[in-house]
């Protein structure tokens, strides 16, 4: 009997159907975004996800706000002097027509500033994007673990994370 049930439960979350973590504003499509779990007392934190432009013009992320963090900003990594660094792009980053932007660890990335609490894997919250033409978007983030290298936890496909805000 035992046997038969514990099948029964796997088969059946198995079945629950990926709900996909996508927003879209405008001609742009914006996917699973995800945010690493941050150090106790870190007060900045690195944010994820892909932007794809369906359009046939040219728009840009220009900057953004979070409920975790007092300012938000579009930042690159790029070697300076055999020294990987991190800048602030003041103009945001564009993506051009057909094109999917990628933000991931050690590339574009966004940045939670100002921190007023740990993210924790597994919470989600919310932000919003704002771009030069398609306008403003309410996006959930999802916290993945320490370090993670991309999103892939269950909290993902909207099965029920910890919801801050
Ligand atoms: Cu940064």
């Amino acid at each position: 009997m035992l046997r038969f049930a514990s099948v029964a439960a796997i088969t059946a979350m198995l079945m629950v159907p990926a709900v996909a973590h996508d927003f879209t504003v405008g001609a742009l499509k914006i996917g699973h975004p995800w945010a690493r779990a941050t150090p106790k007392g870190a007060s900045i934190g690195g944010g994820y996800m892909t932007v794809t432009n369906t359009g046939t013009t040219p728009d840009r992320l220009v900057s953004g706000a979070s409920v975790v963090s007092k300012s938000f900003e579009v930042h690159e990594m790029s070697m300076d002097n055999g020294v990987m660094k991190m800048r602030m792009l003041p103009k945001g980053l564009e993506i051009k027509p057909g094109e999917t932007v990628t933000f991931k660890p050690g590339g574009y990335h966004v940045m939670f500033i100002g921190l007023d609490h740990q993210l924790m894997q597994g919470q989600r919250f919310k932000a919003t994007l704002q771009f030069e033409h398609a306008g403003k978007v309410d996006v959930d983030f999802v916290v993945e673990g320490l370090g993670a290298m991309k999103a892939d936890s269950p909290a993902h496909d909207d099965m029920p994370g910890m919801k801050i805000k």
